[in-house]
């Protein structure tokens, strides 16, 4: 079985992180299979990315088997050709990626999922910035993103204490959009991404795009650039649509175009 699983449905590209048996955590070959799968998902024709994992876990993070390994990659390479690659697609992928977090999420497990764009968990997982319970710094863009979603006191008390967050503390403190009962996780989220992958792409994927420079605008910088990319949603076939299907009275048909 491969280490990742890949599917186009519905124009959503559905990733399965799939080494149940290690809880999904990453060795080289499911972090460069991932970037693999998501560069995939850059085609027009998938305008909504889900990613799960296979089994009782989301990820426990980095395989520490390989880690431990004589002949393994080094650290600096595990971030520098994993980790880093793998966030960096995530948050320039011009379209929403869902974090359908269905267990445990650790290490950088966990903040892989911070860093998709709608984290939505299972009412039993749980998520624990893993890294200084042995001696780590928290990677996979953890001390950009959880800053930034929790503050700064929120974000460090997480990372050095390591402490278990379950789903519902992780969706009270905003590191997560949502969480759902176990028996209805997965239809739930799939309503979420066939929602999305319905929705007019551009205007969402310029949406992203000025959430990831708002935090280094200022104000009058990001005024600027409401204003150039909102010019751009408002040149897209699904504007006309969207403005043309609300004065007939009649539910719009977008085409992510
Ligand atoms: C695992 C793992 C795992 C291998 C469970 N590796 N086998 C970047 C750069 C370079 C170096 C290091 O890391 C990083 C980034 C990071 O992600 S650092 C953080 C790495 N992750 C962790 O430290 C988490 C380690 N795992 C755990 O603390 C627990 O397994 C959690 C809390 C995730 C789940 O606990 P349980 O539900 O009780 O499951 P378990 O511990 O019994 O694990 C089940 C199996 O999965 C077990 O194997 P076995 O053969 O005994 O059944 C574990 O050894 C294996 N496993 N995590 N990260």
């Amino acid at each position: 079985m491969s280490s990742i699983l890949f599917e186009i449905k519905d124009s959503i590209g559905f990733i399965t992180l799939n080494r149940p048996e290690k809880l999904n955590s990453f060795n080289r070959d499911m972090a460069l299979k991932l970037q693999d799968s998501l560069d995939e998902c850059k085609r027009d024709a998938i305008r909504c990315v889900y990613i799960t994992g296979a089994g009782k876990a989301f990820s426990a993070g980095q395989d520490l088997a390989e880690v431990a390994d004589p002949n393994g990659p080094d650290i600096s390479k595990i971030l520098s050709e994993h980790y880093n690659p793998i966030v960096t697609r995530i948050r320039n992928l011009e379209k929403p990626v869902i974090a359908a977090v269905n267990g445990v999420a650790a290490g950088a497990g966990a903040n892989l999922a911070f860093c998709c764009d709608i984290a939505m968990a299972t009412q039993s997982a749980s998520f624990i910035q893993a890294f200084s319970k042995i001696g780590l710094i928290p990677d996979t863009g953890g001390t950009y993103t959880l800053p930034r979603l929790i503050g700064l006191q929120k974000a460090a008390g997480l990372m050095m204490l390591g402490e278990k967050l379950v789903a519902v503390e992780a969706e009270q403190l905003g590191l997560i959009y949502k969480v759902f009962p176990d028996q209805t996780f997965a239809e739930n989220t799939l309503l979420v991404a066939h929602y999305l992958s319905k929705m007019p792409t551009k205007g969402l994927a310029y949406t992203k795009e000025l959430l990831n420079r708002s935090f280094q605008n200022n104000w009058e910088q990001q005024l600027e650039e409401e204003n150039i990319f909102q010019q751009r949603a408002s040149e897209t076939d699904d504007y006309k649509e969207g403005v043309q299907a609300f004065l007939e009275k009649r539910q719009p048909s977008f085409k992510g175009k």
